[in-house]
């Protein structure tokens, strides 16, 4: 449960961290489900999980993971992290009882040539004539998450700043706000051991970095909703209401 001090930060600021939200064994259990995924998704993808690339210029360099969708359905972990009774108390003190799953996507940041996230609000994306701003992320660290290999950033606060004018492009993370992806001053990074989870709100502006260390930054994301808000937003009713 989140105290509520963390619960007036998060209104606060937008985001809360919460440490060890997963334990150390289920997080050795995730790198086992995930090793060698880069090359693993390339040689055979698995049915229900949407790929996304790194787009290199060096032709040379083997395909790298940008994100990986539905990660669920390749790691039984992160599906039964996703709705533990920790993940949906919290939940539930940020979006009500009556909570479901949007998505969970990996996001495995390679070594060197994960490439940064431009800043953008989820809402942008997420927007439809049928739904309000009221879903959330949690954002689990499956590595240690550094300044050097990219760590999630936060623009506190801005989530009370409404639905910003965004950019688009085809490809992965191609709603950005102008700029796509610069340091801005008023940023906060957000450094996470594994096994922590970073919470934050639909309309935080967010992004991060490219890794330049020789580490991985593997996160993934969970993005969930308050059934009934938006129907093609609510693909599994986790706790309360069904769909
Ligand atoms: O992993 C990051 O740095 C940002 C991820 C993100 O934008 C998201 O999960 O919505």
């Amino acid at each position: 449960m989140l105290t509520p001090d963390e619960k007036r930060f998060y209104d606060e600021n937008g985001f809360i961290l919460k440490k060890t939200l997963a334990s150390h064994e289920d997080i050795e259990k995730i790198h086992e489900e995930i090793k060698d995924i880069h090359n693993r998704m390339a040689e055979q993808p698995v049915d229900g999980v949407g790929l996304s690339w790194e787009e290199f210029d060096d032709p040379a360099l083997s395909p790298r993971l940008k994100q990986l969708m539905n990660s669920e359905l390749i790691s039984p972990t992160l599906n039964k992290i996703l709705s533990s009774d920790t993940m949906l108390d919290i939940l539930e003190q940020l979006i009500g009882p009556d909570v479901s799953l949007y998505h969970s996507k990996l996001l495995p940041k390679d070594a060197k040539d994960g490439t940064a996230i431009p800043w953008h609000q989820d809402y942008a994306y997420w927007n439809r004539d049928d739904n309000r701003p009221l879903m959330v992320n949690c954002q689990l660290a499956i590595d240690a998450t550094t300044r050097e290999n990219g760590c999630i950033q936060f623009v506190p606060g801005s989530h009370k700043w409404g639905l910003q004018e965004h950019q688009r492009r085809q490809q992965t993370f191609g709603v950005f706000l102008p700029g796509h992806y610069h340091e801005r001053e008023d940023a906060v990074q957000v450094e996470m051991a594994p096994g922590d989870g970073v919470f934050f709100n639909a309309l935080i502006i967010h992004g991060s970095a490219p890794n330049t260390s020789n580490l991985p930054r593997r996160m993934n994301t969970f993005a969930y909703n308050v059934t009934g808000n938006g129907l093609m937003q609510c693909r599994r009713a986790l706790r309360g209401k069904p769909l």
